[in-house]
Protein backbone atom coordinates (compact mmCIF):
# COMPACT_ATOMS: atom_id res chain seq x y z
CA UNK A 1 0.00 0.00 0.00
CA UNK A 2 2.73 2.60 0.61
CA UNK A 3 4.50 1.40 -2.22
CA UNK A 4 0.99 2.27 -3.89
CA UNK A 5 0.40 5.51 -2.51
CA UNK A 6 4.12 6.54 -3.65
CA UNK A 7 3.19 5.87 -7.43
CA UNK A 8 0.21 7.49 -6.92
CA UNK A 9 1.73 10.94 -5.67
CA UNK A 10 4.53 10.95 -8.63
CA UNK A 11 2.18 10.06 -11.42
CA UNK A 12 -1.68 11.18 -9.91
CA UNK A 13 -0.75 14.94 -11.43
CA UNK A 14 -4.70 14.90 -13.02
CA UNK A 15 -6.08 14.15 -9.32
CA UNK A 16 -3.55 16.38 -8.06
CA UNK A 17 -4.32 19.51 -10.33
CA UNK A 18 -8.34 18.47 -9.20
CA UNK A 19 -7.74 18.13 -5.41
CA UNK A 20 -5.94 21.22 -5.72
CA UNK A 21 -8.60 23.46 -7.64
CA UNK A 22 -11.03 22.38 -4.67
CA UNK A 23 -11.03 24.60 -1.72
CA UNK A 24 -9.53 23.54 1.65
CA UNK A 25 -11.94 21.43 3.49
CA UNK A 26 -9.51 20.54 6.23
CA UNK A 27 -7.93 21.73 9.50
CA UNK A 28 -4.35 22.29 9.60
CA UNK A 29 -1.99 25.00 8.57
CA UNK A 30 0.87 22.50 6.84
CA UNK A 31 3.58 24.05 9.19
CA UNK A 32 4.27 20.82 10.85
CA UNK A 33 7.72 21.95 12.20
CA UNK A 34 6.20 25.79 13.39
CA UNK A 35 9.24 27.50 11.68
CA UNK A 36 6.05 29.88 9.91
CA UNK A 37 6.86 28.83 6.33
CA UNK A 38 5.24 25.19 4.33
CA UNK A 39 8.04 24.01 2.77
CA UNK A 40 10.03 21.30 1.76
CA UNK A 41 10.95 20.47 5.42
CA UNK A 42 7.16 20.09 6.13
CA UNK A 43 6.69 18.03 2.76
CA UNK A 44 9.36 15.76 4.48
CA UNK A 45 7.48 15.24 7.73
CA UNK A 46 4.31 14.46 5.88
CA UNK A 47 5.79 12.27 3.53
CA UNK A 48 8.07 10.28 6.41
CA UNK A 49 4.38 10.03 8.71
CA UNK A 50 2.27 8.67 5.97
CA UNK A 51 0.60 5.54 6.49
CA UNK A 52 1.07 6.10 10.16
CA UNK A 53 -1.92 5.99 12.90
CA UNK A 54 -2.61 7.93 16.17
CA UNK A 55 0.30 5.96 18.46
CA UNK A 56 2.79 5.32 16.07
CA UNK A 57 6.04 6.13 16.62
CA UNK A 58 6.25 8.68 13.35
CA UNK A 59 2.89 9.71 13.82
CA UNK A 60 2.67 13.66 13.12
CA UNK A 61 -1.27 15.12 15.08
CA UNK A 62 -0.89 17.77 12.98
CA UNK A 63 -0.33 16.04 9.80
CA UNK A 64 -3.69 14.82 10.33
CA UNK A 65 -5.69 17.13 8.64
CA UNK A 66 -9.29 15.08 8.01
CA UNK A 67 -8.47 14.03 12.12
CA UNK A 68 -8.98 10.09 11.17
CA UNK A 69 -6.21 9.14 12.65
CA UNK A 70 -4.02 7.89 10.31
CA UNK A 71 -1.58 10.06 7.96
CA UNK A 72 -3.38 9.29 4.71
CA UNK A 73 -2.94 9.82 1.55
CA UNK A 74 -5.76 12.62 1.95
CA UNK A 75 -3.90 14.15 4.24
CA UNK A 76 -1.30 14.73 1.79
CA UNK A 77 -3.12 15.93 -0.45
CA UNK A 78 -4.41 18.21 2.00
CA UNK A 79 -0.75 19.40 2.65
CA UNK A 80 -0.18 19.65 -1.42
CA UNK A 81 -2.54 22.19 -1.61
CA UNK A 82 -1.45 24.05 0.98
CA UNK A 83 2.26 23.84 0.45
CA UNK A 84 0.95 25.07 -3.26
CA UNK A 85 -1.16 28.06 -2.05
CA UNK A 86 2.34 29.31 0.28
CA UNK A 87 4.74 28.26 -2.22
CA UNK A 88 3.68 30.32 -5.72
CA1 LIG B 1 7.45 24.64 8.45
CA1 LIG C 1 -6.01 11.70 8.17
Amino acid sequence: MKGFLGKVLLTGSAATAFLLAAPSAFAGTGDYNGDGAVDDADKQIIMDARNTVAGDAGFVPAADHDGDGVISLIDVFEFAKVYKAANQ
